[in-house]
Order: C-alpha cells, then structure tokens, then sequence
C-alpha cells in the first residue's frame, strides 16, 4: 500500500510514521509511505506556501500552485493515486467503511490542511474527496493524515501481526471489546472474573459476548443497530435490557 503525505511540516509526521506497528510494517515493505516537503513544490525565494483571502478577512489561506505541482510529481514518479485526500473539517468523519475503501485503493495522497484553510480550487479540482477525524479544532492536517495511515494501513494484511485482533476490533465487529485482564488474578482486593480463569473456554466465550453487548449497550447503544447480531446475541440483549437498572434523566 502507498501513501504520499504532502505537509509544510515534514517531520510532525515522520517521527511518529517510525514507530510501532506502522513503523515496523514501512521496514518490512508492506506500507510504502513517503512525506514531501510543501515548499520543494514552491518556485520563489522565500518559498511562500500562503497567501491572503480574496475579499479580505483574517488569516491566511493555502495558496493552490504548489499543492497542484506536488500531486503531479507524485503521480508522474509514483503512479496516478486511487484518492487525492484532503484533510479537512468540512469533509464527512473519518469512519472503519472508509478506511477500508481508501486500503482497497491501494494508493493515496494525503494534503495536509494549514492556516485558515485551503484555496477552493484545490478542494474543487485536486481534492477528490474531504475527510474530517471529528468535531473539534485541531490547527492543522497533519495529525489527520497520522490518523488517517494509521487507520488504513491497520487493514492491510500482514501489518498486525494478528489478524484474528484486526476481525475483532470494535469497528469491525460493530461492538464495543469485552473488558480484559492480565496477571496478578487479584490485585489490591481488586478480583478478575474467576469464569475466566476457569479453562473453560465456551463459557469464557460466551461471557466475552455477554460483556461486549452490556458494554456497549450501556456506552454505545447507536452501535447496536448496524452490528450483525445472532439469535443468541439478541437472546443476551434482552435479558440485559430486562435486568438494566432504570436511569433517571440526570444520569
Ligand atoms: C481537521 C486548515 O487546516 C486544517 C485545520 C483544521 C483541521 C484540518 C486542517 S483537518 N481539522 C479535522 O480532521 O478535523
């Protein structure tokens, strides 16, 4: 899988790209990842990537000439890419659908946002879609594009070393994780379920189960409605709604 990140700071996004898993995964080829300096693209002496808004107003706003140059070279010395990325907080929520449609693309750029925002024609002519990682304000792209590899690159095969965690992880079930203990058994007075130290593993299983759909019942009942479910899952499901203490409107 590639990916080409394009930021006017470079090194906010190299540094964590090394480490952990991604990091591991770039050293066994499986992720080729590469991160292009903004200004290489620009062609004056002072390397300006900004400029001031049209009409007037604060800030200032992405100039389009070096981001259109950037994507260029990228397609000309990597091939043309499956999505031009614009990090954004206009563009739709990043979601676990999405990033599985950016991995089946194979090749990706990234544009890292800056300043008040980005000139229309980038989003309009370059962009081929907008992404978002949520409702807050961040100051720029890069922890986006960070988020955005590393959500992807998790679903490519053989980056983690368990596929068997990949198939669980929440977003791929549609369920929040069963609680997890390790060593010591108790701890401060603190005990761990005992089922689970019982070897009995189709009870531990269905514990396991029990507590992912309590959980996210309690946390994340919106989740419920797109998780595949079984007979025995809605079974479980009832008889936690039945035995759920009533909350009040202040809780
Ligand atoms: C994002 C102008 O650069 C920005 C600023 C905020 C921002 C992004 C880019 S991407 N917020 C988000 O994903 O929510």
């Amino acid at each position: 899988m590639k990916f080409d990140i394009v930021t006017i700071f470079p090194k906010m996004v190299e540094a964590p790209l090394a480490e952990g898993i991604v990091g591991r995964a770039i050293e066994r080829q499986l992720l080729d990842i590469r991160v292009h300096d903004l200004r290489e693209f620009t062609t004056d002496r002072h390397r300006v990537v900004d400029d001031m808004p049209f009409g007037g107003g604060p800030g200032m706003v992405m100039k389009p000439e070096p981001l259109f140059k950037a994507v260029e070279k990228i397609a000309a010395e990597r091939g043309r890419p499956g999505a031009v990325v614009l990090t954004s907080p206009d563009g739709p929520a990043l979601t676990h659908a999405t990033a599985e449609r950016l991995r089946d693309l194979g090749h990706i750029v990234i544009l890292c946002g800056r300043y008040e925002g980005v000139d229309e024609r980038v989003r309009a002519h370059l962009a081929t879609e907008e992404i978002s990682i949520g409702d807050y304000v961040l100051s720029g792209g890069e922890l986006p594009a960070l988020v955005i590899v590393d959500a992807v690159a998790r679903l490519v095969p053989g980056v983690v070393g368990d596929e068997q965690s990949v198939v669980r992880d929440t977003f791929a079930t549609g369920l929040l994780d069963f609680p997890q203990y390790t060593r010591p058994a108790e701890f401060n007075g603190m005990a761990v379920p005992p089922v689970l130290l019982s070897g009995h593993h189709a009870e531990i299983e269905r514990w396991r189960r029990r507590e992912a759909l309590r959980r996210t019942l309690e946390r994340r009942p919106d989740l419920l409605t797109d998780a595949t479910l079984s007979p025995d899952d809605r079974a479980l499901l009832e008889e936690l709604r039945r035995a759920r203490p009533e909350r009040s409107a202040s809780e």
